[in-house]
């Protein structure tokens, strides 16, 4: 492992222990969406963690739409159906909601989706954000800023939880590109494990499937290579 990698990891894992284990394990869902939940989140903001931390205990699959700072794609349809540039927003097209404020996502997504209640690493907002801001911190600028990209025809996929470092290492790259895609959440215990393993031969994340170019791969670091191989406008991965 070369200094670039260590660290990249060190960081990742120290994120993720600020919020250790929220999100990996799944909570009772009562139903599943029928048609895909949105997400438009960026992955270093802090209230955008707490709603994917929701969407991943519950083992939903949103389809994101990564909105990093200066990105040009889908922040303005952000701004243009809710009225301002704020994150995360969510929109259930099931149920005809949109809404910005991550409390309100969670407690939304738990009565909708879920037994009711949200588990208390998501209820006590003062710890929530608080422990969500300290993950942050250590990739500040991982998950920020938009790089020039260009967009694929289809829907990228990523199997992921919210609370794995190497997870969150594929997530950033995603972010940063404004690549949208479906996201699988398979915690612990998760019902739908059994049919990601058969899908991918092996339970490990991050796994990435590409249709547009048939790619499919698991490592975090190939992950972002890869992505900005394919869709970085010039860039390399840092
Ligand atoms: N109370 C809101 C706070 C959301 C918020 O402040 N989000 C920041 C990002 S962390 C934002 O949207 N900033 C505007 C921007 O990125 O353009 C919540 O919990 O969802």
């Amino acid at each position: 492992m070369n200094l670039a990698r260590f660290l990249d990891v060190t960081t990742a894992t120290a994120a993720s222990a600020a919020r250790p284990n929220f999100g990996n394990v799944h909570y009772e869902r009562r139903k599943s969406p029928v048609q895909p939940l949105e997400l438009y989140e960026f992955e270093v903001c802090p209230y955008c963690r707490i709603a994917r931390e929701a969407v991943s205990a519950l083992s939903l699959d949103p389809v994101v739409y990564p909105c990093p700072k200066g990105g040009k794609l889908f922040r303005e349809k952000v701004k243009r159906e809710g009225g301002r540039y704020q994150f995360p927003y969510l929109v259930d097209p099931n149920t005809g909601i949109s809404m910005y404020e991550s409390a309100d996502i969670v407690e939304y997504l738990f009565r909708e989706y879920g037994d009711g209640a949200a588990p208390w690493f998501l209820r006590q907002r003062a710890f929530a954000v608080t422990t969500s801001m300290i993950a942050s911190a250590f990739r500040p600028s991982r998950g920020r800023h938009a790089v020039r990209s260009r967009q694929p025809e289809k829907l990228l996929e990523l199997y992921s939880y919210e609370g794995s470092p190497f997870c969150r290492i594929a997530r950033e790259a995603l972010c940063e590109l404004e690549l949208p895609y479906r996201l699988h959440n398979v915690p612990r215990r998760s019902p739908d494990r059994g049919d990601y393993v058969s899908i991918s031969g092996k339970m490990q994340v991050p796994y990435l499937r590409d249709p547009n170019t048939g790619a499919q791969m698991f490592e975090s670091a190939e992950i972002r290579r890869y992505l900005y191989a394919t869709y970085a406008d010039g860039r390399a991965a840092a």
